[in-house]
């Protein structure tokens, strides 16, 4: 005898069914509206209720029928969103999104080829913090209290006045100190970093930028020593054809200073729009490490002298791949960076 309490539990039992798999699906369906399930079994037993109930409670068994229709599809339903349940709702066969793959930044690259070419001559590669001291970035390099580069106009300063106040290192000489307070003579080293100047955004400027400069001290390092350093880096950078000049300039930390040119790799000497013309590209300066340097570092210039230089990564790397704006090396353009996709 079908009950009305029968019908009641299985209408709350069908909200409890649960499927994770697409066969157990299966067997919920043929378990609930089967040929032999539990429904139709109750409409077997329905043709024996009595006339008068047969009404009441075939509606009630049309409804259990119907919710668990409803209940067996929104199973179906939630096992086709999480990939199916066995039956695939996705290609697997299809091909995968093609992901945007890195490239090394010109500026890296640069930095690793200049770096390698002194790791060859016998250099070692040193790096140091960009928030620095007075001491480190100005007076221990020779800076009179009043230069120009102090200057609030020109440097970052992250607490002002006192002492030796706390700025954002302008050049990575600083790292150069640190090493000459470590470490006694003979010195090679290079180093690579960032530097900040309070400078106007431009093409050809940024307050952003990157340095290598190197130092080199021993007994008897002359300018015919300098000289040659640079023309073997610059015949390893730029080609073994390149040659250099060197014109007469002015640094607080070295005496005498000088900056130098290469040939124009682009149209080897004959002028173009590259070098303006003039056969030469600017690409570093240079010089003698001033006595007062060594002095302040605690080295004796009596005993030992040095030269030191120093190049703009940027202006380096625009000269190789004739970038004609700095300021692409900073807005990481997809377009400009994937230009580099194949040097490394
Ligand atoms: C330059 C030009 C000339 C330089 C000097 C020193 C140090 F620490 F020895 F004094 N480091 N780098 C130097 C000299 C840097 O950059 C254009």
């Amino acid at each position: 005898m079908i009950s009305q309490q029968k019908i009641e539990e299985l209408q709350a039992a069908l909200q409890e069914l649960k499927a994770a798999r697409e066969q157990e699906l299966e067997e919920l369906r043929i378990q609930w509206l089967g040929k032999k399930g539990e429904i139709t079994r109750l409409f077997e037993e329905f043709r024996t209720v009595s006339p008068e109930q047969k009404r009441e409670f075939g509606q009630r068994l049309n409804q259990l029928k119907t919710a668990a229709q409803n209940r067996i599809n929104e199973l179906r339903e939630a096992l086709d969103q999480i990939a199916g349940g066995g039956k695939a709702s996705f290609d697997l066969t299809k091909p995968g999104d093609r992901m945007d793959l890195g490239a090394r930044h010109p500026i890296s690259i640069t930095r690793e080829e200049i770096l390698s070419i002194f790791r060859k001559f016998g250099y070692s590669v040193a790096e140091g913090p960009e928030i620095e001291d007075d001491w480190h970035v100005f007076s221990a390099l020779n800076f009179p209290p009043e230069h120009p580069a102090r200057d609030m106009q020109d440097t970052f300063f992250v607490s002002p006045g006192g002492e030796n106040p706390i700025l954002l290192r302008t050049h990575t000489s600083s790292v150069q100190v640190r090493t000459m307070e470590r470490q006694q003579p003979p010195i090679r080293v290079v180093c690579p970093g960032r530097v900040f100047r309070n400078e106007a955004i431009s093409a050809r400027a940024h307050c952003i930028f990157h340095q290598v400069e190197g130092l080199y001290i021993d007994k008897n390092v002359s300018f015919a020593d300098l000289k040659q350093a640079i023309l073997l880096f610059a015949r390893e950078m730029f080609g073994p054809e390149t040659q250099i000049r060197m014109r007469p300039s002015y640094f607080p930390f070295t005496e005498p200073s000088a900056e130098v040119d290469v040939s124009c790799n682009i149209c080897h000497g004959k002028g173009c729009n590259i070098c303006k013309g003039t056969g030469w590209l600017e690409i570093l300066g240079c010089g003698m490490v001033d006595p007062n340097v060594l002095r302040a570092n605690g080295i004796d210039p009596e005993v030992y002298s040095g030269f030191a230089f120093g190049m703009g990564i940027e202006r380096i790397a625009m000269l190789k791949w004739q970038v004609k704006d700095l300021r692409h090396y900073f807005e990481n353009d997809l377009r400009f960076l994937r230009e580099f996709e194949t040097v490394i």
